[in-house]
């Protein structure tokens, strides 16, 4: 593989990001030609960012797999593609080649069809961090199914909503999973969620942690015994559906200022070009290099920068089960010396939590094969930056920090490695093809540097969402309608001096604890499902390790009860409705909330007091009832 749009230097740089702007169709179409199409696109690109209507690519037909294995199997056939790390360091690691992959995606693709999964069936994936997830994944895309994959750490019941919204036919899951020194029933976590979810008919698991299962006679059935089926059937071809570049390639569902999670939709077409694109630009891979992605394949990031990028870029990924700290605070210096990885991308959450376990467990792993480092998911902090670039780094390795969303599909403000400028904290320039605009409240343009703003892209990329599954309109209120002509990321920002970028964080109710986002509503309903809770409200405060923490503020029914048993009964709630994730950190029982005279919750005076900044609160004198915030103030956590 040679990637002829790898930029390689600062000037080549400057004009690419000149050409996108000035020539956009002719600057992607040069991209683009470089892929495998069954047949190549009439136009490049239709949008208007009204309705919205952004298509790219249109006319061209593609199998988004043939262009992460079926071309690479002349050239790097016996090279590595995916070199999976188990949980348990002791168990042995798997490496398998293109051709192997490509052959494991081929029999499972078969086992998809054995199953009467067809084109533009939905198909949930609900796995741990096994090389079948990649290969679940991969097969749906080759005939055509639309994924969507479930991180393992959600409840049954966030399934069972995502399953009903997305009314998934199939759904590929594991007896079990390991991740560190748990073992997550995944498989009966599915049974749960299904007794809502009659739009399921099938369900294949796959044996990882032989947790015993129940197997539902008609609906159940096991993962390597289909593949033996299609053994028996003399394994035979598995062609590529030939999908339209605007067909759906997968749903991935993210949180939003409401409580239900939105389930962005990502095409074929346009996601492959721009995850390929960014990949091998903000890391600046080279041919045969060990690359590192530290994500669950349940997050945009690991289908992105696990599967779809690196795999079309002909890459060698590394798919790691376990967690940061298992067995001990050392498993990423040791993955790294293990496999000479040469490029890192990981998360600020788990490099500062990393960092808190000292020096030791850093000493004495080889990490001379690391040539670049990468950070996404939440703003990182200079201390951690530094702690990168120097420990880790050894000071000579470029750190890019990336910014982008599960909806732009993939890297969309970075450094690129070594190439352009890196600035502890400062997601630094927008990638070419990329323009980024900062506005005011009123959606004006705020020109100039040093200043502000709420963080909008005024031009479409391809790797942007299209629709968000089964209600367009909420796709044009979230994204298009705040400001005119637009698309709004949510994100706060500031251009320095300099004209780089410097994301600040949400501007709406959506929290980021440790990269993950969640919706404050979210939260609040999930904890307002508990019997004695009156009502609650939900804001971030600042957390050393998860960047933010989540803290609640609850009004219980006014009853004689244990308040600890409370506290630990809301938290077993939020974690059976919505996931582990998202427990509060902080229970605060109070008796009112401070609200508007129209009844709405003054959340910026909750999260003044939160973040502990007691004497700066602003007018209270307009509130129902403004003697609740001295309370409030006083009960602080
Ligand atoms: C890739 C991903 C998106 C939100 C986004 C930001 C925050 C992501 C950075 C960042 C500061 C970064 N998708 N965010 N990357 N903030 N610097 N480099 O994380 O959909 O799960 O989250 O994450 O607030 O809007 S996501």
């Amino acid at each position: 593989m040679s990637y002829p749009y790898q930029l390689k230097n600062f000037e080549e740089y400057q004009q690419a990001w000149q050409h996108s702007v000035t020539d956009p169709e002719g600057f992607w179409a040069d991209v683009a030609d470089h892929f495998y199409w069954r047949r190549k696109w009439d136009k490049v690109l239709e949008w208007n960012f009204k309705e919205p209507d952004v298509k790219w690519f249109t006319g061209a037909k593609l199998n988004i797999t043939e262009n992460c294995l079926d071309r690479h199997l002349g050239t790097l056939g016996n090279q590595p593609a995916i070199i999976w790390e188990p949980n348990d360091p002791e168990e042995r690691h798997r490496i398998l080649t293109y051709r192997e992959l490509y052959n494991k995606v081929c029999q499972f693709a078969n086992v998809l069809k054995n199953n009467g999964v067809k084109k533009g069936d939905r198909v949930c994936i609900y796995m741990g961090m096994i090389p079948e997830l990649a290969i679940a994944v991969l097969a749906c895309a080759r005939v055509g199914a639309i994924h969507s994959v479930v991180f393992g750490g959600f409840s049954a019941q966030s399934i069972a909503d995502r399953i009903q919204d997305a009314q998934a036919s199939l759904v590929i899951t594991c007896d079990g999973a390991f991740r560190g020194g748990k073992d997550i029933p995944l498989k009966s976590v599915i049974d749960d969620a299904l007794m809502a979810c009659p739009s399921v008919k099938k369900v294949i698991v796959c044996t990882r942690t032989r947790t015993p299962v129940s197997m539902l006679k008609g609906r159940d059935v096991w993962w390597e015994d289909e593949i033996k089926q299609v053994e028996t059937m003399g394994n035979p071809p598995a062609p590529a559906e030939e999908m339209d570049a605007e067909d759906t390639l997968f749903i991935l569902y993210t949180s939003g200022s409401t409580g239900k999670p939105k389930g962005v939709v990502h095409t074929c077409g346009g996601y492959m070009v721009y995850a390929n694109y960014t990949f091998i630009n903000t890391f600046q891979y080279k041919p045969r290099q060990v690359y590192f992605c530290t994500a669950d394949i349940g997050w945009i990031t690991g289908h992105s920068y696990i599967v779809y990028g690196p795999l079309s870029a002909g890459a060698t990924t590394v798919l790691f089960e376990g967690i940061p700290t298992y067995p001990d605070a050392g498993r990423f210096w040791d993955i790294v010396d293990k496999f000479r990885v040469n490029v890192l991308y990981t998360a600020p959450t788990a490099i500062r939590s990393l960092m808190g376990f000292g020096l030791g467990p850093v000493n004495h792993k080889d990490l001379s094969s690391l040539t670049t480092l990468g950070t996404v998911g939440e703003p990182i902090n200079e201390e951690a930056w530094h702690w990168y670039k120097d420990q880790i780094g050894k000071g000579k390795a470029p750190i890019t920090d990336t910014w982008w969303q599960t909806e732009t599909g993939g890297i969309m403000i970075a450094p690129l490695a070594g190439i352009t400028k890196e600035k502890p904290g400062y997601a630094t320039l927008p990638l070419p093809g990329i323009q980024p605009i900062l506005v005011d409240e009123n959606g004006n343009e705020i020109e100039g540097n040093g200043v502000n703003g709420n963080l909008c892209i005024k031009f479409p990329w391809p790797g942007m969402l299209r629709t968000t599954y089964g209600d367009h309109e909420r796709c044009r209120t979230t994204y298009f309608a705040t400001y005119e002509n637009l698309y709004f990321t949510g994100d706060g920002c500031l251009r320095d001096e300099d004209g780089y970028y410097r994301i600040t964080g949400r501007v709406d109710d959506v929290l980021n604890v440790s990269g993950h986002r969640i919706g404050t509503a979210e939260v609040e309903n999930a904890i307002n499902m508990h019997a004695g809770v009156v009502e609650s409200a939900v804001v971030g405060y600042p957390h050393d390790i998860k960047g933010q923490g989540i803290y609640a503020f609850v009004i219980t029914e006014k009853k004689h009860h244990d308040l600890e048993l409370t506290k630990k009964d809301i938290i077993q709630t939020v974690s059976r409705i919505i996931g582990p994730i998202a427990k509060p950190d902080k229970i605060q029982f109070v008796s009112g909330l401070p609200k508007t005279r129209s009844g709405k919750i003054m959340r910026r005076i909750l999260r003044k007091i939160a973040e502990g900044e007691l004497d700066n609160l602003g007018d209270t004198s307009t509130l129902l009832d403004p003697a609740v915030v001295e309370e409030i103030k006083q009960g602080r956590l």
